[in-house]
Protein backbone atom coordinates (compact mmCIF):
# COMPACT_ATOMS: atom_id res chain seq x y z
CA UNK A 1 0.00 0.00 0.00
CA UNK A 2 2.84 2.27 0.48
CA UNK A 3 2.96 3.07 -3.44
CA UNK A 4 0.01 4.92 -2.92
CA UNK A 5 1.06 7.32 -1.31
CA UNK A 6 2.88 8.31 -3.85
CA UNK A 7 0.61 9.42 -6.48
CA UNK A 8 -2.43 10.12 -4.62
CA UNK A 9 -2.21 13.22 -5.57
CA UNK A 10 -1.12 12.89 -9.38
CA UNK A 11 -4.77 10.30 -10.15
CA UNK A 12 -6.83 12.94 -10.61
CA UNK A 13 -4.65 14.77 -13.23
CA UNK A 14 -2.96 12.23 -15.37
CA UNK A 15 -4.30 9.95 -17.68
CA UNK A 16 -5.00 6.05 -16.60
CA UNK A 17 -4.03 3.59 -18.33
CA UNK A 18 -7.12 0.89 -17.88
CA UNK A 19 -6.46 -3.14 -18.58
CA UNK A 20 -8.02 -3.98 -21.71
CA UNK A 21 -7.81 -7.97 -22.58
CA UNK A 22 -8.83 -6.93 -26.66
CA UNK A 23 -7.45 -3.02 -27.90
CA UNK A 24 -7.20 -2.50 -30.99
CA UNK A 25 -3.94 -1.51 -32.11
CA UNK A 26 -3.72 1.18 -34.65
CA UNK A 27 -2.49 0.98 -38.30
CA UNK A 28 1.05 0.65 -39.42
CA UNK A 29 3.12 3.48 -37.46
CA UNK A 30 6.30 4.15 -38.11
CA UNK A 31 8.93 1.82 -36.25
CA UNK A 32 11.94 3.16 -34.34
CA UNK A 33 15.20 3.29 -36.11
CA UNK A 34 18.77 4.11 -35.64
CA UNK A 35 18.23 7.77 -37.08
CA UNK A 36 15.27 8.29 -34.89
CA UNK A 37 13.30 11.64 -34.64
CA UNK A 38 11.54 10.81 -31.36
CA UNK A 39 13.22 10.19 -28.55
CA UNK A 40 11.55 8.96 -25.23
CA UNK A 41 12.78 8.47 -21.97
CA UNK A 42 10.87 6.62 -19.36
CA UNK A 43 10.81 7.70 -16.08
CA UNK A 44 8.59 5.95 -13.06
CA UNK A 45 7.23 7.01 -9.62
CA UNK A 46 8.14 5.32 -7.62
CA UNK A 47 11.60 4.52 -9.15
CA UNK A 48 12.79 1.71 -9.36
CA UNK A 49 9.45 0.45 -10.52
CA UNK A 50 7.87 -1.71 -7.80
CA UNK A 51 4.65 -3.55 -8.68
CA UNK A 52 1.20 -1.71 -8.04
CA UNK A 53 0.14 1.70 -8.67
CA UNK A 54 3.02 3.92 -10.60
CA UNK A 55 2.94 7.07 -12.68
CA UNK A 56 5.14 6.38 -15.85
CA UNK A 57 6.75 9.97 -16.92
CA UNK A 58 7.62 10.28 -20.68
CA UNK A 59 9.77 12.57 -21.74
CA UNK A 60 9.65 12.99 -25.76
CA UNK A 61 11.94 14.54 -27.09
CA UNK A 62 12.58 15.67 -31.45
CA UNK A 63 16.28 14.77 -33.11
CA UNK A 64 17.66 18.11 -31.91
CA UNK A 65 16.65 17.13 -28.37
CA UNK A 66 13.72 20.24 -28.40
CA UNK A 67 10.74 18.48 -26.42
CA UNK A 68 7.92 17.82 -28.72
CA UNK A 69 4.70 19.12 -26.82
CA UNK A 70 1.13 19.16 -28.58
CA UNK A 71 1.32 15.74 -29.41
CA UNK A 72 -1.21 12.36 -28.97
CA UNK A 73 0.76 9.94 -26.60
CA UNK A 74 -0.49 6.52 -26.53
CA UNK A 75 0.67 4.22 -24.15
CA UNK A 76 -0.47 0.70 -23.95
CA UNK A 77 1.75 -2.40 -21.34
CA UNK A 78 2.23 -5.65 -21.60
CA UNK A 79 3.12 -8.56 -19.55
CA UNK A 80 6.04 -10.19 -21.81
CA UNK A 81 5.67 -13.38 -20.44
CA UNK A 82 2.15 -13.62 -20.31
CA UNK A 83 -0.86 -13.10 -22.26
CA UNK A 84 -4.17 -10.97 -21.82
CA UNK A 85 -2.16 -8.66 -19.02
CA UNK A 86 -2.79 -6.04 -21.42
CA UNK A 87 -3.00 -2.19 -20.82
CA UNK A 88 -3.93 0.92 -22.89
CA UNK A 89 -4.24 4.65 -22.11
CA UNK A 90 -4.05 7.88 -22.98
CA UNK A 91 -1.43 9.97 -21.60
CA UNK A 92 -1.43 13.64 -20.08
CA UNK A 93 0.62 16.67 -21.12
CA UNK A 94 2.26 18.16 -18.56
CA UNK A 95 4.62 20.87 -21.13
CA UNK A 96 7.84 20.18 -21.83
CA UNK A 97 7.99 17.35 -23.62
CA UNK A 98 6.49 15.56 -20.30
CA UNK A 99 3.35 13.45 -20.50
CA UNK A 100 2.28 11.07 -17.28
CA UNK A 101 -0.08 8.55 -17.14
CA UNK A 102 -0.65 6.07 -14.40
CA UNK A 103 -0.95 2.37 -14.39
CA UNK A 104 -1.58 -0.65 -11.72
CA UNK A 105 1.24 -2.96 -12.47
CA UNK A 106 0.04 -6.20 -10.89
CA UNK A 107 3.20 -8.71 -11.72
CA UNK A 108 6.43 -8.05 -11.41
CA UNK A 109 8.95 -9.20 -13.93
CA UNK A 110 9.63 -8.07 -17.38
CA UNK A 111 6.98 -5.37 -19.19
CA UNK A 112 7.03 -3.82 -22.51
CA UNK A 113 5.56 -0.16 -22.80
CA UNK A 114 4.41 0.52 -26.22
CA UNK A 115 4.50 4.13 -26.73
CA UNK A 116 2.83 5.64 -29.71
CA UNK A 117 3.51 9.54 -30.79
CA UNK A 118 1.43 11.09 -32.89
CA UNK A 119 1.68 15.16 -34.49
CA UNK A 120 0.57 16.37 -37.44
CA UNK A 121 2.22 14.59 -40.04
CA UNK A 122 4.53 12.66 -37.18
CA UNK A 123 3.14 8.87 -36.30
CA UNK A 124 5.80 6.84 -34.29
CA UNK A 125 5.98 4.22 -32.59
CA UNK A 126 8.90 2.72 -29.99
CA UNK A 127 8.74 -0.14 -27.18
CA UNK A 128 10.73 0.34 -24.42
CA UNK A 129 11.59 -3.28 -22.64
CA UNK A 130 10.30 -2.48 -18.95
CA UNK A 131 11.72 -4.52 -15.69
CA UNK A 132 8.90 -4.37 -12.32
CA UNK A 133 10.99 -5.05 -9.14
CU1 LIG B 1 1.31 -11.48 -15.72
Amino acid sequence: MRKMFFISMLVLLAGVLAACGSSAQPAAPVESGSSSPVNIQIETNPNPAMMGNMELILTITDGDGKPIEGATVDVSADHTDMTGMGMSGLATEQGEGRYSINANFSMSGNWKITVYVRKDGLDYKEDIEFKVQ
